[in-house]
């Protein structure tokens, strides 16, 4: 792309001259996308799209100038990043190293002067790992990494299959010891024994259970976990011999799908509030912890299948810590253990954070001000956790940020496996907010998280994401991952190798929406019927019984729904602006938000506070007091439920309007339900949805655009239902095929088994990327977090 723009330029200095000096006209030393490609559309020039100039600009993410230069970061695809300048008089460009882009940046954009920085760079840590190579292959590392390592099993690694006997040796849960009953490494005396108990085994019934063959397996060396019959002990052990003789990546992992490896998850989520009842609403608090109660839900199911199948009968333990609030409202947050609802063994144990005198903190505390207090969490979780599991847990989880920091520490200290997974990652969330850290320092606290996940993402030994795109973006946007590829935070650090998305650590496992709760509109024998008095009051009422600001005129018009926190983000005051100009949407429908308090006192969080008066400017200047009812309420689960499917029998329609979603599961909860669903382009709906099928993508910063399509759609409905039909189905089937927690967790259980087993066989040589990360995490992230007060 560079060679053709090169070309390009000599034969057309004036066209490249003009643009560039449209950019400095603009006087603005930091241009974005969207600004770069405006300017190219209005130059007198008609570009065709084969054109060199047209084709840079269209692949350009970021401009910054300063007299006589223009420099720019140029992704020409997916994850594929380079770095270009150009000298305004001789308009030759050059490529760049990225140290080079970023210290102009900042010198340029903040005047600091960027000689002396610390550069951080993980890359050299990674060199002679095995990387992917094809961008489609981003976030399948497990397959890649197992056929890689598999195939060098027995070659690379040394005595591949001594390490695998040693690995299935080793194993035991509870003090009962599995698969073998001593730790024989020898491939040859093991084969021999596979031979005798196979011979054995073709005695007996296929159905004979593994009590029947305990004592005669036990004779020949081996122990539980084969199988629960004859047939699977003897399928298992065919196995083994098979990958003994000639492994193959496919053999593995059955084999190893087999393996009772995963019985105790420990699993992070330290910001509150954490709780199964009452705690939606509250700041801090939305999908994360929706996803993790319906997650542990299907863990624990699938471990407790899989143990049975392999004829060990032990009782799967799951534990998710969070923080223990003594101020906690009426949510149950100030008790240390709680057992999870629908499971047998899952717990949520809370451990609190304390003052530096010692003294417990008894309040909330915002998810942007807990770094401080992490360190000492990560000591007390770690002394409460084992007690507990009664022993080390087989895999950590962390959950955002400061979890994923946590699971950091304590996977480190336990030689655990470490999971991560973000949910979202404020980076892509805030713009510029690297760039501008200091100037946000004081509310969002950006230096402790950006250190914090930088540290976390390359401490992991894998990551789960919703989406494709949360890792490497779309061939328009980076993807969240990918923002911490190469970034400046000046006066603190550059990063010039962040993260590297061809690491086969990263897998895309996407949650589900909880079938039991959300369901079809159409499954009629399922539904909470006797909750519709309740709906019907709480969106047609004008009482008092709900805190609510506005009573609908006209109830027989269908419903635009939407429900969020009342984030910034979340953009609902943008929704609420675009229906309030859309007098073609106003006549065509009501407008349902839930979401934020109606008074602005009872919020303890700055951004919903501002949402909150910004919602009731907006319902005063539209004059909307008669066609948007604004329920300042949180529903629980099964009323939210309900809800979608009471709106959609009345043929209305889901709208999710946020600036920015990571994933958003209110989308695959409407789309369960059924209701035909609009939802921003920025993030994974993008993903979710396919445009016009399962339902539809709106740009949020396009508000009329998206009222328009959103009207088109309700007035095409009007004329002829089976167009709001078609929707419906296509959103129902897109669930069902792709988001279910089913899904969900037997393939989080084969990750588990498989990086584990690679942990502990190759070992992964991450010695210098561990010392890396140690040194980072004390000079760096403790000096940061120590700065904060933990008296708060
Ligand atoms: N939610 C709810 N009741 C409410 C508000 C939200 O049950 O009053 C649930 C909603 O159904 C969804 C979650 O909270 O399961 C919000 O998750 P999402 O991924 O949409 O957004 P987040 O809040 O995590 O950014
Ligand atoms: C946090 C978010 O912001 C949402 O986009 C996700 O759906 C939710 O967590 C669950 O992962």
């Amino acid at each position: 792309m560079i060679d053709a723009l090169i070309t390009y330029t000599q034969q057309n200095r004036d066209v490249v001259y003009t643009l560039l000096r449209r950019y400095f006209a603009l006087n603005r030393t930091l241009l974005l996308q969207s600004d770069l490609r405006h300017e190219i559309q209005l130059m007198e020039k008609a570009f065709d799209r084969s054109d060199a100039l047209y084709n840079f600009v269209h692949r350009l993410q970021e401009g910054v100038f300063c007299s006589p230069w223009a420099y720019f970061v140029l992704r020409p695809d997916v994850a594929e990043w380079v770095f270009v300048r150009i000298h305004q008089d001789y308009l030759y460009p050059e490529k760049i190293t990225v140290s080079e882009f970023l210290r102009f940046k900042e010198t340029v954009v903040k005047g600091v002067c960027a000689e002396s920085v610390l550069e951080i760079d993980f890359d050299p840590f990674g060199r002679g790992f095995p990387k992917l190579k094809e961008t489609r292959s981003i976030g399948q590392g497990v397959i890649f990494l197992n056929r890689q390592l598999s195939s060098e099993m027995f070659t690379r690694i040394e005595k591949g299959g001594e390490k695998l006997l040693h690995f299935l040796g080793v194993h035991a849960i509870d003090g009962q010891q599995l698969m073998f009953t001593s730790n024989s490494r020898d491939t040859y005396t093991i084969r021999g024994q596979l031979r005798q108990a196979l011979e054995t085994l073709e005695k007996h019934d296929s159905a004979a259970p593994w009590s029947e063959l305990e004592q005669e397996m036990n004779r020949f060396g081996f122990a539980p976990g084969w199988g629960h019959d004859a047939a699977r002990v003897s399928e298992t052990m065919n196995m083994l011999m098979d990958i003994l003789e000639a492994p193959s990546p496919a053999a593995l992992e059955a084999f190893l799908a087999r393996i009772p490896m995963i019985s105790r998850l420990l699993i992070l989520s330290p910001h509150g509030y954490f709780g199964q009842d009452n705690v939606l609403g509250l700041p801090d608090t939305g999908g994360q912890v929706v996803y993790i109660l319906d997650q542990v839900r299907a863990l624990e199911k699938e471990m407790h299948d899989r143990l049975l199948l392999q004829g060990v009968h032990v009782q799967p333990k799951i534990l998710i810590v969070s923080r223990l609030i003594p101020d906690a409202g009426d949510t149950t947050c100030n008790q240390r253990l709680e057992k999870v609802s629908g499971c047998e063994n899952t717990w949520i144990l809370r451990v609190p954070f304390h003052k530096s005198n010692g003294e417990i903190i008894p309040h909330w505390i915002s998810r942007f001000e807990i770094w401080p207090h992490l360190e000492d969490f990560a000591r007390d979780v770690e002394r409460e956790a084992l007690a507990e599991l009664g022993g080390r847990p087989d895999l950590i989880i962390g959950n955002y940020s400061d979890g994923n920091l946590v699971a950091t520490l304590l996977s480190k200290r336990l030689g655990v496996t470490q999971c991560n997974i973000a949910h979202a990652l404020e980076k892509t969330k805030y713009l510029h907010s690297d760039l501008y850290w200091q100037e946000n320092e004081e509310k969002y606290h950006f230096s402790c998280q950006y250190t914090a996940d930088l540290l976390a993402m390359n401490a992991a030994d894998f990551i789960v994401t919703s989406t494709y795109q949360e890792i490497a973006g779309t061939r328009e946007a980076e993807g969240q991952y990918e923002s911490y590829r190469a970034f400046s935070m000046p006066g603190l650090y550059r990063v010039v190798n962040g993260i590297d998305l061809f690491d086969p650590k990263f897998n895309i496992v996407s949650p589900g929406a909880n079938a039991d709760v959300y369901f079809a509109y159409t499954d009629q024998d399922r539904r909470l019927r006797s909750l519709i008095p309740e709906i019907d009051s709480m969106i047609f009422g004008d009482d008092a019984c709900f805190p609510a600001r506005g009573a609908l005129r006209d109830p027989d018009k269908p419903l635009i729904f939407t429900m969020a926190r009342l984030d910034r983000i979340k953009n609902i005051t943008g929704l609420v602006e675009w229906y309030g100009t859309s007098q073609r949407l106003r006549s065509l429908a009501n407008l349902v938000v839930v979401g934020g308090k109606i008074d602005p006192q009872q919020s303890s969080d700055h951004e919903e506070q501002e949402q909150i008066h910004r919602m009731h400017q907006l319902m005063d200047e539209f004059g909307l007091d008669q066609q948007v009812r604004w329920l300042g309420m949180r529903l629980d689960k099964n009323l939210a439920g309900e809800l979608y499917r009471h709106i959609a029998d009345q043929r209305g329609i889901f709208v999710q309007p946020a600036l920015f979603e990571a994933f958003g599961l209110t989308i695959i909860e409407a789309m369960a339900s059924g209701l035909p669903t609009f939802a921003t382009r920025y993030g994974g709906p993008l993903e979710i949805i396919q445009h016009n099928r399962s339902g539809f993508h709106i740009d949020p910063t396009e508000g009329a655009e998206s009222a328009d399509l959103i009207a088109d759609f309700l007035e095409r409905s009007q004329e002829n239902p089976g167009e709001w039909e078609r929707i419906s189905h296509g959103a129902l089937d897109r669930v069902a095929s792709r988001y279910t927690w089913k899904l969900y967790a037997e393939r989080m259980m084969t990750l588990s088994r498989i990086y584990g087993f690679w942990k502990f066989v190759s070992g992964f040589d991450r010695e210098e990327m561990d010392r890396y990360l140690n040194m980072f995490y004390h000079l760096q992230f403790r000096p940061l977090a120590n700065k904060l007060t933990k008296d708060v």
